[in-house]
């Protein structure tokens, strides 16, 4: 199939040639020298917990690339936190996996840290909807990973159209400036008459009004031009004009309830941070919420042999020997060696993922947003 984007393909990541050169090279080595000996390898962001928890995911794309590998793996399940400790162990010969270690830690280390960050945006605000409108910055062939880690984190929506078609969610959005000016100034009531004719009843009519008059203007005129119908209004105000944000918000509220017009939702969106969202929500009823999801710091995964031929083994600063983790009714996230006993009434956490090439898991987003969401309050998830 031709590659016009010049992304990599599916079929080399599977494959494993999606990989980094120095694995080949060791391919290379241990077939000369015969050897392919049998490991534990386990994936971790830290060794000892930290207490900064973070959402584990990616998981399902790591079992679609460990399908048909002689090997076992176990892991955190999907929406899972962590602080330290392995996420993801995986047993067998070494040959069998050196190649995918890059695309393994691809896989898990972006989509954790797009959840981490939406989960934080999620928490700021919980009663609020919240929507990631954060595809447009990040490479169109990622964007249902982006989307689907925001709905993993309890976000209520996405913007991006082909990654609802993939996660199997419709995209939500209503109408961006370039339509207003399409319309022209002075014609916004000409558009959102046009806009509200035209799309399906299930389209919520949120009118954008920052465009070219003051947000209080062209909310009063956009109450007035569609009535009943107006479901909301959207201010996108851009830095240099935004002055103090809350003000306005306030102020459109009070002059929207001023006319009759208390049924008007507010919603805002642009740069938005978990701190302005904090500071905003009172006073507005929505957010649409993009770089601070996909401008996320990936979460820092390294995968490291822990066990060779049944021997506990690590590089210098790391944790030899074959490890389970435990979260306690406390909140605690405790890291044990596998062959000893966990902490007292501690949940075993790494389930099976594949066993000797068969995928033994299923992967639920509804399951795994309830999991996250729930254990981010066990943990006490500290935005
Ligand atoms: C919104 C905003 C940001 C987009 C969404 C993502 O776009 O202006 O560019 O939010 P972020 O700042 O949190 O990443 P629209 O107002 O729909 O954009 P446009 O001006 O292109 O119509």
């Amino acid at each position: 199939m031709s590659n016009p984007f010049g992304t990599v393909p599916a079929e080399a990541i599977l494959e494993g040639d999606a990989t980094d050169a120095y694995f080949e090279r060791t391919r290379a080595t241990l077939e000369h020298a015969g050897k392919n000996p049998h490991v534990v390898a386990e994936v971790t962001a830290d060794q000892f917990p930290t207490g900064e928890f973070e959402v584990f995911t990616g998981v399902k794309d790591v079992a679609t690339l460990f399908e048909g590998r002689a090997v076992d793996v176990d892991a955190l399940p999907d929406g899972q936190l962590f602080d330290g400790g392995p996420v993801l162990r995986i047993e067998g010969p070494y040959l069998e996996f050196a190649a995918l270690e890059t695309s393994l830690l691809g896989f898990l280390s972006q989509p954790s840290g797009f959840a981490t960050a939406a989960l934080e945006a999620r928490l700021a605000t919980p009663e609020s909807l919240v929507l990631s409108f954060g595809a447009r910055h990040v490479h169109p062939s990622i964007a249902a990973t982006v989307e689907r880690a925001a709905l993993l984190a309890g976000l209520d929506g996405f913007s991006h159209v082909a990654a609802g078609d993939i996660i199997g969610r419709e995209a939500g959005g209503t109408m961006p400036h370039a339509l207003m000016f399409c319309f022209g100034e002075g014609n916004q009531a000409e558009a959102w008459t046009a806009f509200d004719e035209a799309v399906g009843e299930d389209v919520p009519r949120i009118a954008l009004v920052d465009t070219f008059w003051d947000e209080k203007s062209e909310s009063l005129l956009a109450a007035e031009t569609l009535g009943d119908d107006l479901d909301g209004v959207r201010i996108d105000t851009t830095g240099s004009r935004r002055g103090d944000f809350r003000h306005i918000i306030r102020e459109v509220r009070w002059e929207l309830d001023a006319r009759g017009y208390e049924d008007v939702d507010i919603f805002c969106s642009g740069g938005l941070t978990p701190e302005t969202i904090r500071s905003l929500c009172d006073v507005a009823d929505g957010f649409g919420v993009g770089s601070h999801i996909t401008g996320a710091d990936s979460v820092d995964f390294s995968l490291d042999i822990v066990e060779l031929e049944g021997e506990p083994i690590s590089k210098r600063g790391k944790l030899s020997g074959v490890k389970n983790v435990y979260r306690t009714p406390d909140g605690g996230h405790h890291v044990t060696l596998a062959n000893r006993d966990g902490p007292t009434e501690g949940e075993s956490l790494l389930e099976p993922l594949v066993r000797d090439g068969e995928i033994v898991r299923e992967f639920a987003l509804a399951e795994a947003t309830e999991r996250c969401l729930a254990d981010a309050e066990a943990v006490g998830f500290d935005q």
